[in-house]
């Protein structure tokens, strides 16, 4: 049996997080409400109880662990991230902000006693849009920067709504509203770089500057399924290889624009999909990143010029549904950015300002109220798959930094926040 400091260290909870949802391929799968997602959850809520924490469940499923401080009246200052993951994913992504969340309040409450103000740790319940299109249902709600207006008869790919779905998991869909919060000063959030950055820079901090735009669309080619051995080359309205064209495009349009914009493809369903018969029907995925709301709106108006034109070549229709348009992220709080360089210097660890391509939690509530975002080095920029790694001093240095920052909003700073 570990011991229950070690149960309780940062990654002793990321390594019995890490294996619930693990899949075949090595990676892990929760999505929003689905059986691992709700162990997941389970286990956190039990972490932050034997962590001394008082545990309560919103109206969406995101748990919070919250260390009462001596001022009730005060608004709280949150830390967290999201529990669940992309499909094959890693066991960093979105887990390390928690488990180091309720690791950063066990060591406050055992060291420092109760907080001026409230120091709470959630566990959001969806953050990467993974299983139904759309994303941050945790954030989104409690922040009210997004109102998911129709979401709840968002399909997943077994047409189950989000509507079945949360209420197969003890959930009112009606009532996901009543998770929105207006009792927050701040919010920390500690996460994995998911990028090569830190590691190239040799740094082992990196100051979130702000989160990245980023665009997501479901983009529907319908041409005409026929034989495929008696009909002529000319004549054919092949989907597919019209959504071939248009991607060869898009990659070579993101390269030669350069300056920090990605376009990925990262799902393509064919129908009927069989050997046989000319596709009649495709879809697939669009994301379009970039620091500039303007540069992603100009890259996507281009684009979807572009597919027109090929659509009609290929004798097919084209038509694009936008499902999330996150803009960039307000700038994050400077005055804890300058907190966080400090608490890095006395500690001795080498940190840079760094920009998040990758979307986060954080991003909405830059939008609500001070917001820091805390990177620890991803070894070889790897994320978002199971060969995503995280050295465990790059977990501690993250975490004392976390901490530190933590102690001086809830017990030294509680009044300035
Ligand atoms: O895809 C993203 O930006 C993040 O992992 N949710
Ligand atoms: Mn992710
Ligand atoms: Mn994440």
């Amino acid at each position: 049996m570990k011991a229950r400091g070690d149960r309780l260290s940062a990654a002793g909870m990321l390594t019995e997080l890490a294996a619930i949802g693990e899949d075949p391929q090595g990676g892990i799968t929760r999505f929003l409400y689905d059986p691992a997602w709700r162990q997941a959850q389970q286990a956190v809520a039990r972490m932050m109880r034997e962590a001394g924490l008082a545990v309560s469940i919103d109206a969406v499923g995101n748990v919070y662990g919250k260390l009462e401080g001596t001022d009730r009246e005060a608004p709280s200052i949150v830390t967290g991230s999201h529990i669940d993951t992309v499909k094959c994913g890693g066991r960093y992504d979105g887990a390390l902000g928690i488990a180091a969340g309720i690791a950063a309040l066990a060591k406050l409450k055992r060291s420092s006693g109760q907080p001026r103000r409230t120091l709470e740790v959630v566990s959001f319940c969806e953050e990467e849009g993974s299983r139904f299109p759309l994303a941050y249902w945790g954030s989104g709600n409690v922040t009210g920067c997004k109102l998911f207006d129709g979401s709840l008869d968002a399909v997943d790919a077994q047409g189950i709504s989000l509507r079945e779905a949360m209420a197969g998991a003890g959930y009112k869909p009606a009532a996901h509203r009543a998770s929105r919060r207006t009792n927050i000063a701040a919010f920390v959030e500690l996460h994995i770089e998911q990028g090569e950055v830190l590691e190239r820079e040799q740094r082992q901090i990196g100051i979130v500057d702000a989160i990245y735009g980023q665009r997501r669309y479901f983009v529907d080619i319908a041409g005409r399924s026929g034989h495929a051995g008696t009909t002529p080359m000319p004549l054919r309205a092949d989907a597919l290889a019209a959504a071939a064209n248009m991607i060869v495009w898009l990659r070579k349009a993101a390269l030669e624009a350069g300056d920090g914009l990605v376009a990925t493809v990262g799902k393509l369903e064919v129908s009927p999909g069989i050997p046989n018969v000319i596709p009649g029907n495709v879809r697939y995925s669009l994301d379009i990143r970039h620091r500039d709301e303007a540069v992603i709106e100009a890259f996507c108006a281009e684009a979807f010029q572009t597919f027109a034109a090929m659509a009609e070549k290929h004798r097919v229709t084209v038509q694009q549904t936008c499902w999330l348009s996150e803009p960039p992220s307000p700038p994050m709080d400077a005055g804890l950015k300058e907190r966080l360089a400090r608490i890095c210097e006395a500690s001795g660890y080498s940190h840079m300002p760094i920009g998040s391509g990758a979307g986060h939690d954080a991003g909405l509530f830059a939008r609500t109220c001070r917001t820091a975002m805390i990177f620890v080095p991803s070894r070889d920029g790897i994320s978002h798959s199971p060969l995503e790694y995280t050295a465990p001093e790059d977990i501690e240095r993250g975490a004392d930094v976390l901490t530190k920052l933590l102690y001086q909003l809830a017990y030294e700073l509680a009044e300035r926040v």
